[in-house]
């Protein structure tokens, strides 16, 4: 029996709904999906199988002009996600493009399409997302203007699943002839402690809103395995100023109990046993020029 098996970037703005693709392609939640632009800060793997077929897909960090040097570590690591593939999708908010055709997303889109100009030997589509609710003539302009250099285009809704399936087959039969790399039953590849963190970032970012999601960061200081099979989970969120630090808390800590709360019951969910989770926040300046920081969650840090 011959086995396939390789590496799909999924690539595009911030907001497109990459990781929404990815958790549909993946069939399981990897990544953490919000309604604010730059969710995602590292590339997440997550493992998909069609028939003799292992795809791993690689959700990235939205590609735009970066200005901090965090914002670089993240374009860089969507990048180099790409770079590392043999198939590239290219994720479109197709509902944006329509309504306005001169959005930032639009701007950051075209500079995409520049830079996969640079990337040689890769296959790659164009998945037209978010057309639940659209009619399809709408979307034809939008097909015409980006078709050119994709081998194929898809239009597709990851929140509803619509099209998916279409994408995960055209992925898995660009797929180069090799072994598995990874077991059957896994579909993430993050470390726990990781994917713990990121599960209350995704709360942080539904729940604070202006600059304090991307003023704030989260690592998990402890992983305390108990005697009945419980987890002690023990995470700091770092802000960068006193007052953000307050909002954080909340009056007498409501927002950061029903942050906990929300985190502490998808990590349950998502672990599958009790946890018991404490969160901290911490008033740390620098720690988007911490280089410590950038290790902790896998991305390069970058020169400033
Ligand atoms: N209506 C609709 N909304 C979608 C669809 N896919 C994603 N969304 C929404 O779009 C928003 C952004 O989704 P994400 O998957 O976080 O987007 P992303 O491209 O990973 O964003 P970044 O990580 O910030 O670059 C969320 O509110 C999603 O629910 C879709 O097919 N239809
Ligand atoms: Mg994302």
């Amino acid at each position: 029996m011959t086995t396939r098996c390789g590496f799909c970037a999924i690539l595009g703005a911030p907001n497109a709904g990459k990781s929404t693709l990815t958790n549909a392609l993946v069939g399981t939640k990897v990544a953490i999906v919000t309604p604010k632009v730059q969710t995602t800060r590292m590339a997440v793997r997550g493992v998909a199988i069609k028939g003799e077929t292992q795809i791993v897909f690689v959700d990235t960090p939205g590609i735009f002009k970066p200005r901090r040097r965090l914002d670089r570590a993240m374009v860089g690591a969507a990048w180099a996600g790409a770079e590392d593939s043999e198939a590239i999708l290219l994720v479109v908010d197709a509902a944006d493009l329509v309504v306005s055709p001169q959005s930032l997303a639009a701007r950051d889109t075209d500079a995409i399409l520049e830079g996969l100009k640079n990337l040689k030997g890769k296959t790659s589509a164009l998945v037209l997302n978010k057309i639940d609710g659209m009619k399809r003539t709408d979307l034809l302009p939008l097909v015409e203007k980006y078709r050119g250099g994709f081998e194929d285009v898809f239009l597709v809704s990851a929140l509803t699943g619509e099209g998916v399936g279409d994408v995960a087959g055209w992925v898995a039969a660009r797929m180069p002839e090799g072994p598995w790399l990874y077991p059957e039953d896994q579909a993430a590849d993050i470390p726990s402690r990781l994917l713990a963190a990121e599960v209350t970032r995704e709360k942080i970012y539904l729940r604070l809103h202006d600059e304090l999601p991307y003023a704030s960061a989260v690592e998990t200081e402890k992983w305390e395995e108990r005697q009945d099979g419980s987890v002690r989970i023990d995470q700091v969120i770092y802000v960068q100023r006193e007052g953000q630090k307050a909002i954080a808390l909340g009056k007498g800590g409501a927002t950061i109990k029903k942050i906990g709360e929300l985190a502490r019951a998808e990590m349950e969910d998502i672990f599958q046993r009790r946890v018991h989770l404490f969160l901290f926040v911490k008033v740390r300046e620098d720690w988007a020029d911490n280089r410590e920081h950038y290790r902790e969650i896998g991305l390069d840090f970058p020169k400033e």
